[in-house]
């Protein structure tokens, strides 16, 4: 799903072409506007209530953004910023001690899914030390983008570098709902975050910062946090996540694993990740088919279409799909399990914060890289439907139900919350960081991005409680885990070899 600098540029030029159009439109519209635009914003009030209204009614997405776009089709400049936030947005509560429990005797809390475990092993290597803030700083030799410090509930962010796209926009929007969500709730803390795709803390460090980014590695120490798109790949026209997940489910259901094509299906940028280029190798030929159908995006025509053509929900078509890794980990992952179709993943180097939770032949089934183990785990559901079916309902049974936002925000929760007991000192506002709110994130921001704000903004008044967090694995457990993945895939090369 990475795509090349190329699409970047793209698209960055179409939008500067965009802009230079809406400014002429402006200077020859404005004239005839601005009246509006002040009536428009004595308006605002009752416009806010309107908003939130649309947002509270439960109707597809893009149905309600469809109505804001209308209700504000006149004052985009005035109201442009008020249109995301509903009624009653204010600024971040000042931290609150938590709301006791309605009933103590009777706890309301649910155990989180088993992977929440891995959180007690990505921060392992400071459970004895500590952090220090030197120790934290540390993450600057190794690429640090920005820095994370929450303060009494509230959001400061210190730049030290670019990311590609909106991925830190949509990441700090991430940990600001989950401010609002859990208010008053989480502690004080500051970490490091780095947005790029490979994990890069070298074990051997003798004082490794820790460090956040969207996946790890066995051999790095960098700590798996859920990456932008769970509220949205604007750039890709890729919906928040919680809206995804449910049309990919209705897909699913209109579709039956059996009346899919019998092959496996690919579509993706194939030139990021030797993987991808050996995949190519073992598309469907005159000469041989490996039951391997390889579609590669073509991202000029995307790009100038809007990606309609990659609407993720509509590629649930084949009764296999294929996972191959890019730079590092691929956001195409949960779209891939979510499918109902039994899920070929080609050995990954990496995780991300949910994929140590998935067991090979259980939610997935493991292939070598060869284009013979792809053909044979086809040939192998072909002729085993029912156990097919299995693994490929338990995968999309473990999206839906393991990897719903709740489950992601109680994630970030439990991460953020061990994470802040380590830390040695009492954070402050570090040099160069400023303020980060709802106000000022939605400043300036229109189409998609803006869309997927007001999609993705959590409710204020809710009184979520987060899940039980599952205690650290013991020795025994993690090598027990390691051994049935080692065991998985020894046990497919036997039936391929047979
Ligand atoms: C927000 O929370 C209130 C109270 O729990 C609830 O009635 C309302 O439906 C929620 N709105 C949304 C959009 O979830
Ligand atoms: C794979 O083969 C199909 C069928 O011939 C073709 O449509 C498709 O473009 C091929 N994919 C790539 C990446 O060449
Ligand atoms: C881990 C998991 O979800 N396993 C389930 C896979 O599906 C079968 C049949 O529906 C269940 O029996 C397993 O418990």
């Amino acid at each position: 799903m990475q795509p090349p600098a190329k699409a970047g540029r793209l698209t960055r030029s179409l939008v500067v072409n965009g802009g230079v159009f809406i400014f002429i439109a402006a200077i020859v519209a404005g004239a005839f506007v601005s009246a509006y635009w002040i009536s428009a914003s004595a308006r605002g009030r009752a416009g806010l209530q309107r908003v939130a209204t649309v947002l509270d009614t439960g109707r597809p997405m893009h149905q309600k953004f469809r109505n804001i776009e209308q209700h504000y089709h006149g004052c985009r400049q005035v109201c442009r910023v008020a249109s995301i936030i509903p009624a009653g947005w204010g600024p971040l509560p000042p931290q609150q001690p938590p709301a006791p429990a309605p009933d103590a005797a009777e706890p309301a809390t649910t155990a989180c899914p088993a992977y929440f475990r891995w959180i007690h092993e990505d921060l392992r290597p400071w459970r004895a030390t500590g952090i220090t803030r030197e120790t934290l700083e540390g993450a600057r030799r190794y690429g640090a983008k920005f820095r994370v410090t929450v303060l009494a509930g509230r959001l400061y962010v210190a730049r030290y570098g670019r990311c590609f796209q909106t991925r830190d926009v949509f990441t700090q929007w991430g940990i600001l709902q989950l401010l609002r969500r859990y208010a008053g709730r989480l502690p004080d803390l500051d970490l490091m975050f780095n947005c790029q795709d490979l994990p890069v803390v070298n074990a051997g460090d003798h004082a490794p910062p820790p460090l956040f980014r969207y996946c790890g590695s066995e051999p790095t120490l960098d700590i798996a946090f859920p990456d932008w798109s769970f509220w949205g790949w604007p750039e890709l026209n890729i919906k928040p996540w919680e809206a995804l997940r449910r049309e990919i489910s209705e897909a699913n259901a209109a579709l039956d694993w059996t009346r899919r094509t019998p092959y496996a299906y690919w579509k993706g940028n194939p030139t990021v990740g030797a993987a991808r280029r050996e995949l190519l190798k073992c598309n469907v030929s005159r000469e041989r088919d490996w039951n391997a159908r390889i579609y590669a995006q073509d991202w000029r025509t995307e790009v100038r279409d809007g990606f309609r053509a990659s609407d993720l929900a509509k590629q649930c078509t084949h009764r296999y799909k294929m996972y191959v890794e890019g730079r590092g980990w691929s956001v195409s992952e949960k779209y891939i399990l979510a499918c109902d179709s039994v899920a070929l993943v080609v050995r990954p180097r990496f995780h991300d914060f949910f994929s140590r939770g998935l067991v090979p032949l259980r939610h997935y089934w493991p292939v070598r890289g060869q284009c013979r183990s792809i053909k044979f785990a086809v040939d192998w559901g072909n002729s085993h439907p029912v156990q097919a079916r299995v693994i490929g309902g338990n995968a999309s049974r473990f999206v839906q139900e393991e990897l719903t936002m709740d489950n992601v925000y109680d994630y970030m929760f439990h991460l953020l919350s061990e994470y802040a007991r380590l830390l040695r000192y009492k954070p402050t506002v570090p040099g160069g960081a400023v303020e980060v709110t709802v106000q000022s994130m939605a400043r300036g921001r229109r189409g998609l991005e803006r869309e997927f704000m007001a999609g993705t903004a959590v409710n204020v008044s809710g009184s979520a409680e987060p899940c039980e967090l599952p205690s650290p694995f013991g020795s025994e457990e993690l090598e027990s885990l390691r051994r049935r993945k080692a065991d998985a895939a020894r046990q497919v090369e036997t039936w391929e070899e047979r």
